[in-house]
């Protein structure tokens, strides 16, 4: 009698294994220049691990119709004031959206638009995000512990860092007085984000 294959992929502690997963490990140092305070980010341990993705890319970059699948674990560190986060990014085909959502952990989703104009939303365990493709996207683990969501793409997508790379997003979230803010840089204005 034949029998019904196993899955070939899998959740293991909030980690995607299996099969063709792929894993790129981001250290504090590969970060350098993305936070506020530089002098703060050079006291950081530049080797330990600022966060780590473990992705399922079944088909060749640039495939139309085709989804990619990935895993991110943000760990807990400061520079500062400022909570560690991803890169960010634009996607190279403004027509590509993406959703994220939240695993282990507390975190914030940082959008911004090609005006400046940026938006966060809070992301915890179950929570769902809808990321149009026009708005470039940055996760922030403002919690003590790792920060881990999940995130589908389609696999056409593109990841445009050098954007953000050369003007970065116009608003942070700091922690001030203990709580996580969302600091506009052009005005200054704090809005306190509410945790969980
Ligand atoms: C995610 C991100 C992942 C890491 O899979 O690539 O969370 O963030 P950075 O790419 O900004 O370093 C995604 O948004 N894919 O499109
Ligand atoms: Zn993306």
């Amino acid at each position: 009698m034949n029998r019904i294959p196993l899955p070939t992929l899998f959740f293991s502690a909030n980690r995607l294994v299996g099969h063709g997963v792929e894993t790129l490990v981001r250290t504090v140092g590969s970060l350098k220049g993305i936070f506020c305070d530089a002098a703060a980010f050079e006291k950081l341990p530049q080797d330990a691990i600022a966060y780590e993705v473990s992705s399922y890319l079944p088909v060749p970059e640039g495939s139309i119709g085709s989804l990619y699948f990935g895993i991110t674990r943000i760990h807990p560190h400061l520079a500062g004031n400022e909570y560690m986060m991803t890169k960010g990014h634009f996607h190279t085909k403004s027509n590509c959206a993406e959703y994220y959502w939240g695993i282990e952990g507390e975190g914030v989703l940082l959008t911004m638009d090609t005006a400046g104009k940026c938006r966060a939303e809070l992301c915890f365990p179950g929570s769902l995000h809808y990321i149009d493709g026009r708005l470039a996207h940055r996760m922030i683990n403002i919690s003590e512990q790792i920060f881990s969501f999940g995130a589908c793409w389609p696999a056409d997508a593109g990841h445009d860092y050098q954007t953000i790379a050369e003007t970065g997003f116009s608003a942070r979230i700091l922690k001030l007085n203990g709580k996580p803010c969302l600091v506009s840089l052009n005005n200054n204005k704090c809005t306190q984000l509410e945790s969980i």
